[in-house]
């Protein structure tokens, strides 16, 4: 009892204090994180954080090396990213009304922005381990209610960067977009899991797609992160075996460079490959789709990976005439019923959340009259007005304005995939506490046969229960993960179609699957729509 009072008071210290004293030594505060953008729960017994690019990018501070560094704002709102999290809330909200999962326990939710950057998502991760906005390392100072896992981080390179962080502590993280191969390796991300299949295995399966249609001459483009990179790398090492060759391989920037994307350009000009494979996220592509979509280059059939198949930021009206016929891998889809509905159910008056505010004024392009939102970009309204950081609308917003009315990726739901990942990520850990809660005292799997306490267990003992989760999701799907914290490849092939120049529809054309040995691939090849002169499939040898 002593000791915990003891422990209390030191945390209540270390949480009012620029100087604390830890076991005699001093020490002194080195840094504070601006963590703005997150969506948080009230009255909750335990916590699942969660990790969302709300923002495409942040934006470079004047660093001046006179001053306290500064945690980067953010800008460039992400529609689709917000649907992820208010994903995650839903599951969250379900499993609370459910009576078969944890019923004496209500869960709640801390969610941060990663704004698609490295640094931040470490600093969301540094925040979630200690529970407060000046960072700790190994004491988490919190009032509230315990943190049972994380959700996240999104990108590869993101989830590589604080599954790191969380493996030192055996923290479970389960990742809902991050496939790159290298997550598999559980020496260095021992308390990693995913809704989503490893690289490996789509990989493979766009080189059964290209040996299949017999193209032996292929262009190759990769963003430059571990996503890209080890997915190219993959595709390649696969369709060498069957002797394919490789016309070139292109790496997108990181960050804008006109040079670098003309040149990319005219190599996809020069080249007589009429294939390209893309492996890259939908943010990092856009660029280099506008600048072909200046260009006259058709006749080429783009293969995609799973994170650009059905991006709306691509599949714009503009690219039509060139990026018709695109094939790609998508993770598989569900309908979440009563998520539409959800999803509808957003004010930024109900919450008071500043995330909801931005989005209301994106969504409708208007300012509300206290101006919350800019709250984020740290701009002042004048510099907004003027144009030069964002744009700021001058029609105010009434909060009268119309969701139905406001065709955007956020209340889109005829592809949830990703989302839908979110949604099983949720219940992945759900169904782990759930199990370590219903524990039988002395039959436990810890030592001593002991179970652990749902509202005071350690981060190694949740690992436990996760590893061996296994459940029935929508759509009867078996969730449950092998040794590497994978769940099993399958994919759906998409086709892009589109109808009278207004929409670009994805057709299912066949799928790819893992199976325990070998693989399962399908092609109705009447189905395709190949944009070709002659509408025959094309060429590229
Ligand atoms: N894995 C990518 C990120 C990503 C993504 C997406 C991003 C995937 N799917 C869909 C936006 C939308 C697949 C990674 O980095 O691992």
């Amino acid at each position: 009892m002593a000791s915990k009072i003891f422990y209390l008071l030191c945390i209540i210290y270390i949480c009012l204090q620029d100087k604390i004293h830890v076991r005699g030594q001093e020490c002194r505060l080195i840094g504070k994180f601006d963590l703005h953008g997150f969506l948080e729960s009230k009255n909750h017994e335990l916590i699942i954080g969660g990790m969302f690019p709300f923002h495409f990018r942040t934006i470079l501070q004047n660093d001046s090396a006179m001053e306290e560094p500064k945690s980067p704002k953010c800008e460039g709102f992400n529609f689709r990213s917000l649907r992820w999290a208010r994903a995650m809330i839903f599951a969250i909200n379900k499993i609370n009304k459910q009576r078969d999962i944890l019923p004496n326990i209500t869960l709640g939710y801390q969610i941060f922005d990663t704004c698609f950057t490295i640094s931040k998502a470490v600093e969301g991760t540094l925040s979630f381990l200690t529970g407060q906005n000046e960072t700790h390392p190994n004491f988490r100072c919190s009032a509230g209610a315990p943190l049972a896992a994380v959700v996240g981080a999104g990108g590869s390179a993101l989830s590589i960067a604080t599954a790191r962080i969380l493996g030192l502590y055996y923290f479970p993280q389960v990742g809902y977009a991050s496939s790159c191969s290298v997550l598999s390796d559980k020496f260095q991300f021992p308390s990693f899991l995913r809704t989503i299949a490893s690289d490996t295995t789509q990989s493979k399966g766009i080189a059964a797609l290209v040996t299949y249609f017999g193209w032996t001459w292929v262009g190759t483009i990769a963003a430059d992160d571990d996503y890209g990179k080890y997915g190219i790398k993959l595709f390649k090492e696969e369709v060498e075996k069957n002797g394919v060759c490789i016309s070139f391989s292109e790496t997108l920037p990181r960050i804008y460079n006109k040079d670098s994307i003309d040149k990319i350009v005219a190599t996809i000009r020069k080249s007589t490959a009429n294939i390209i494979v893309i492996f890259s996220s939908d943010i990092d592509l856009s660029s280099l789709m506008e600048a072909l979509a200046e260009t006259n280059i058709t006749g080429k059939t783009y293969i995609s990976s799973e994170a650009w198949t059905t991006s709306a930021l691509i599949a714009k009206p503009k690219h039509f005439h060139f990026l018709g016929g695109t094939i790609g891998f998508a993770v598989q889809r569900a309908s979440i019923p009563g998520f539409e509905e959800f999803l509808h159910d957003i004010h930024p008056e109900h919450g008071n959340d500043d995330l909801v505010y931005e989005f209301w004024e994106e969504a409708f392009n208007c300012t509300w009259p206290t101006n919350r939102a800019l709250f984020y970009t740290n701009i002042s309204l004048e510099a907004a007005m003027a144009g030069r950081k964002r744009d700021v609308s001058p029609i105010p917003c009434t909060g009268r304005e119309n969701l139905n009315t406001s065709l955007n990726t956020y209340s889109d739901v005829s592809e949830l995939r990703i989302t839908y990942n979110v949604y099983k990520a949720v219940y992945t850990i759900a169904h782990a506490l759930h199990d370590l809660d219903v524990c039988v005292p002395k039959h436990g799997p810890f030592p001593n046969n002991e179970c652990a306490n749902v509202l005071d267990f350690e981060p190694w003992q949740l690992m436990y229960y996760l590893k061996k989760a296994k459940f029935t999701s929508l759509n009867n799907e078996t969730i449950s993960f092998d040794d590497s914290g994978d769940i099993k490849g399958h994919y759906d092939v998409l086709n892009w179609q589109w109808k009278d120049n207004q929409t670009m529809s994805f057709v299912k054309i066949g799928y790819y699957k893992d199976l325990t040995s070998g693989y399962e691939f399908k092609i109705d090849n009447s189905s395709i729509l190949w944009n070709t002169p002659n509408t025959m499939p094309p060429r590229s040898v």
